[in-house]
């Protein structure tokens, strides 16, 4: 395994494939047999082109060996920052079949994240597409390109700029590689806990599990079309199935931009989608629009998770929508729970159903580590055939995160209830989830205390009613406080991505402080709410 990895334990990955989860297959085999079997067949829509898996396999070979002409090799860790794209699928396949490793950034990652990832994993390329939502990710790579000593290569889909066009990469194809199923195949970005993004590696063995098994719970075959309505290189709509596991089973995947009616209900409607995954917000979004569409989705199932969902949402999913809705709680680290298609809609909407497998070990732990009373709240610690044992390059910060047994320390409060489902209650860990979107606390209270008329910071999540969550920084002032629009212009500045910046401010005397020297955030809360009741 990739060095800085942490490989399961022996006796874990014999078991694992004895029992027949892992089953040593590659992630660069996609697309590869359904181009031999039918080469015609359609695997991706994007807008009006459709394309066939005969056409995508080429690509992704012809992309391989120009890669490896650049001298992109095994194990080399390349940046793939793309929008959902053709693209986006056939640098992916590439990169796997070279045996290189995506490094999968969110579109809307900044200068901020970029460098980081990009200096932490020792990237040797960068791909981006030219402008998207009128940002120009050239930019972005020139001032990452400054900064990242072992970038040799930035490669942009669409107009190059002063950089290589990904186009241009182009080769006849050579001997693939053949790496190990139990090699890291990508890296996927952790939803945050402490400070800088982390990264997760996921090798082909898990992954491909992953995908087999939520395929086969989503009722996703051969005939499924998937609508990708978040963006591809987050978890759930990469791998659960997503758009790789759609590819896998041979299926169709229809490339949306975003989850809003008007782009995606005719396309639902057009292509005759099965599936498609959606955060909490637009599950509400789409039920409240319905009225205006009045459409007709009883084929379709809608996979929801990522932040907490209203039960009252939930229930009206079907009558409005007329599909079936999957509650998940998942993370990018592997841990998945969800309730199947047959459930009952009251285990939809109050809970997160069942882990993905029987190999998955779940407990519940008190602050001690000790296990909870049956039905008891705790943190959740997690084990098994998708989840990490540990993150890349991260040593201090596995110590704290898996336990001596390997179980992963998710920093989720939950419940096993007396069936056996997950009902997440709340968190442990400090970050803000923004509908979906993971503002790690500590990130940004570094960021404001980087402004001179800032002292001390402190981020909180408030409660927002279309997100669930929102972002309040809590500062006391150097001086004349800073403004709202001051503070998030300064972090803007330091390339930090935009769904990162506070959303509302507050300024305090002072923090209080717990006797350990960390921002007593319980006392902080109750302070404002304090002052709010008074000022009333
Ligand atoms: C409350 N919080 C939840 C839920 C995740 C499928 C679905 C989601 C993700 C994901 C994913 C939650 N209620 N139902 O990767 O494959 C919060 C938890 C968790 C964190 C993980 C998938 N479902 N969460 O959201 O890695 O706090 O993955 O630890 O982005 O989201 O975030 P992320």
């Amino acid at each position: 395994m990739l060095d800085g990895c942490v490989p399961w334990p022996k006796e874990f990955a014999d078991r694992y494939r004895d029992e027949g989860y892992w089953q040593g297959v590659v992630l660069g085999d996609l697309l590869r047999t359904t181009s031999r079997e039918d080469s015609e067949r359609v695997a991706v829509v994007a807008g009006e082109e459709r394309l066939s898996y005969g056409t995508l396999d080429t690509r992704a070979d012809r992309l391989a060996a120009g890669l490896r002409g650049l001298g992109v090799g095994h194990h080399d860790r390349v940046i793939v920052q793309l929008p959902n794209s053709v693209e986006f699928v056939v640098v992916l396949v590439a990169l796997f079949r070279v045996g290189a490793v995506p490094v999968l950034a969110l579109p809307a990652h900044r200068r901020s994240e970029i460098c980081y990832l990009a200096r932490h994993c020792d990237a040797v390329a960068y791909i981006v597409p030219d402008i998207v939502d009128s940002f120009d990710y050239r930019e972005l790579a020139a001032e990452v390109s400054a900064e990242a000593p072992t970038l040799r290569h930035v490669l942009v889909a669409g107009d190059p700029g002063p950089f290589k066009a990904l186009d241009a990469v182009d080769d006849d194809p050579g001997e693939a590689a053949t790496p190990d199923p139990g090699d890291v195949a990508f890296f996927l970005l952790s939803g945050g806990t402490t400070g800088a993004p982390k990264l997760i590696p996921r090798t082909h063995d898990d992954y491909a599990f992953q995908m087999r098994a939520t395929a086969r719970e989503m009722g996703l075959d051969r005939d499924g079309v998937y609508l990708a309505a978040l963006p591809a290189a987050h978890n759930a709509a990469l791998g659960c199935p997503g758009v790789l596991g759609t590819l896998w089973q041979q299926g169709r995947v229809v490339l949306g931009r975003t989850p809003s009616p008007d782009e995606v209900f005719p396309l639902i409607e057009r292509e005759g989608v099965t599936l498609t995954t959606l955060m909490p917000a637009f599950v509400a979004l789409w039920v409240e629009l319905a009225d205006l569409y009045e459409p007709d989705f009883s084929g379709l199932t809608i996979e929801v998770g990522g932040a907490k969902l209203d039960p009252e949402v939930a229930r009206q999913v079907r009558p409005v929508l007329g599909a079936t809705l999957s509650h998940w709680f998942g993370m990018a680290e592997g841990p998945l729970c969800f309730t199947r298609r047959d459930a009952d809609p009251e285990t939809v909407a109050l809970t997160q159903g069942y882990p993905l497998c029987e190999a998955d070990e779940l407990r519940v732990v008190d602050e001690d580590g000790a296990d909870v009373a049956p039905g008891a709240v705790g943190e959740l610690l997690y084990r098994g055939p998708t989840t990490l044992r540990g993150y890349y390059r991260a040593e201090e910060h596995n110590a704290r995160t898996m336990t001596p047994e390997g179980f992963l320390r998710t920093g989720d409060l939950v419940r096993i209830d007396d069936e056996g489902r997950l009902v997440v209650e709340g968190r442990s860990k400090d970050v803000v989830n923004r509908g979906g979107e993971k503002v790690p606390a500590e990130e940004v209270e570094e960021n404001l205390r980087g402004h001179p008329g800032v002292r001390d910071a402190a981020v909180l999540a408030i409660p927002d009613r279309a997100l669930g969550e929102k972002t309040c920084a809590v500062i006391v002032a150097e001086g004349e406080a800073p403004a709202l629009a001051e503070l998030k212009d300064f972090l803007s500045g330091r390339g930090m991505a935009e769904f990162k910046l506070p959303d509302r401010l507050e300024t305090v005397p002072a923090l209080p402080y717990t006797s350990i020297g960390k921002i007593d955030k319980r006392a902080l809360r109750a302070q404002l709410d304090q002052g709010r009741e008074s000022s009333r």
